[in-house]
């Protein structure tokens, strides 16, 4: 695959993105396509949305659970990016902004120094960490039926669409992360519920990988970016006329209405 080729697919699915609607995955016609071209077109896509003039506000991993991991057959999780008009402020989110969005319950990191990979550890992630918050990440595939394979959803900035940044900003070290638990309801019924743990063990080992996997490609975590550690909860469809409402241990309560 050449550059252009990676170009035309990155605008299609910022079109399909901007249009609200799903497109047929891209493995379809390029069954052949791999991880690196995958992070390639998604460094395409990432550059076309810095030249409309966007900004990165952080970073995203995802495939963190056991289950998820099991089921796209992957041993490393993926990343992507989170751009400054993904951040809903209030607390509405307008399923009509949205292809078929999915919410989960996530522990976000916001470093106070920035983070080097290969070879880092839980420990440094904690040290370097200046907050933990806890976040709403809504994830919208651009593909049909939010089906595809492990290229197609890297190619997609990972789902990345949504997200909600909770105001509870607790210093990691007084929180044994692994062990925070959160609850999921719609409408008052509890839906699923997760904890830290479900997040690689433990959420500052994701930055941790996060930080390895960004060391390949030369790039580094910064200070002061937020970091989506990964889904603790299962991801829930949506309906309008929701009110769903999240708690964490520690981390408070974060509750949002959807509307058409
Ligand atoms: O944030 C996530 O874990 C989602 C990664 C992409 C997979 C999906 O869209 O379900
Ligand atoms: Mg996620």
């Amino acid at each position: 695959m050449d550059r252009n080729q990676y170009i035309s697919i990155a605008q299609r699915l910022i079109d399909a993105e901007v249009g609200k609607r799903e497109v047929t995955r891209i493995t379809t016609e390029h069954p052949d396509l791999t991880v690196d071209d995958a992070y390639r077109i998604q460094e395409e896509l990432v550059g076309i949305k810095l030249g409309q003039g966007y900004r990165i506000i952080g970073t995203k991993m995802g495939l963190t659970s056991p289950a998820k991991m099991k089921q796209m057959r992957v041993e490393e999780p993926i990343y992507g990016y989170i751009f400054d008009y993904m951040v809903v402020d209030g607390n509405v989110l307008k399923l009509s902004e949205l292809i078929h969005p999915k919410v989960e319950a996530e522990i976000a990191f916001i470093l106070g120094e920035d983070l080097e990979g290969p070879g880092v550890t839980i420990e440094q992630v904690l040290a370097a960490a200046e907050y933990v918050v806890p976040a709403l990440e809504m994830i919208d595939s651009r593909y049909e039926n939010f089906q595809f394979t492990l290229p197609d959803v890297i190619a997609d900035n990972t789902s990345a669409s949504r997200v909600f940044i909770g105001s509870a900003m607790r210093k990691p070290a007084d929180l044994e992360l692994d062990l925070v638990g959160v609850t999921l309801a719609v409408n008052g019924e509890l839906k699923d519920l997760g904890s830290g743990a479900a997040v690689l063990g433990h959420p500052a080992q994701s930055v941790a990988m996060l930080a390895g996997m960004l060391s390949r490609k030369g790039l580094k975590l910064k200070a002061g970016q937020v970091i989506l550690t990964g889904g603790m909860t299962e991801a829930l469809m949506l309906s309008p006329g929701d009110t769903v409402t999240v708690k964490w241990d520690g981390l408070g309560t974060m509750e949002f209405r959807v509307e058409e």
